[in-house]
């Protein structure tokens, strides 16, 4: 997807800060952070949402990177949240299949529908 801008993260074709990488997964930190500690996970391969027929290899590899960043940013202990905002009622924005990691301070127990 050459106009996906986590793609063009991806390819480093737009700057960011970058917390890990390999050859499968990238991770960096959000534009808009929500939290103390506010970074995305992404495969670099371009999938919509995680029902876009992704391969369990590739959310292994996601969620492998998740246990990584968490103590890379200092989380592992005191503990964060993962969200994979997927389609409309969920508000994602960007169409490229993306974990959030937020930590950092304590979160907000609810997760019921908005008003
Ligand atoms: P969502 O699709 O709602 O799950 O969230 C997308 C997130 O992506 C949002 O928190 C802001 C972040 N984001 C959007 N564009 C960029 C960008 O160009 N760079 C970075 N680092 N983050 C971005």
């Amino acid at each position: 997807m050459s106009d996906c801008i986590f793609c063009r993260i991806a390819r480093g074709e737009i700057p960011t800060t970058v917390v890990y990488e390999d050859d499968d997964v990238i991770a960096f930190e959000d534009v808009n952070p929500q939290m103390p500690v506010h970074t995305l996970i992404i495969p670099k391969q371009h999938y919509a949402h995680i029902g876009d027929d992704v391969p369990s290899e590739v959310l292994g590899k996601v969620f492998s990177a998740v246990k990584t960043v968490a103590a890379l940013k200092g989380v592992e202990q005191t503990g964060y949240r993962i969200i994979a905002n997927t389609g409309k009622d969920a508000c994602q924005t960007v169409h490229h299949l993306h974990v959030h990691l937020l930590g950092g301070a304590r979160l907000p127990l609810g997760m019921g529908p908005a008003d």
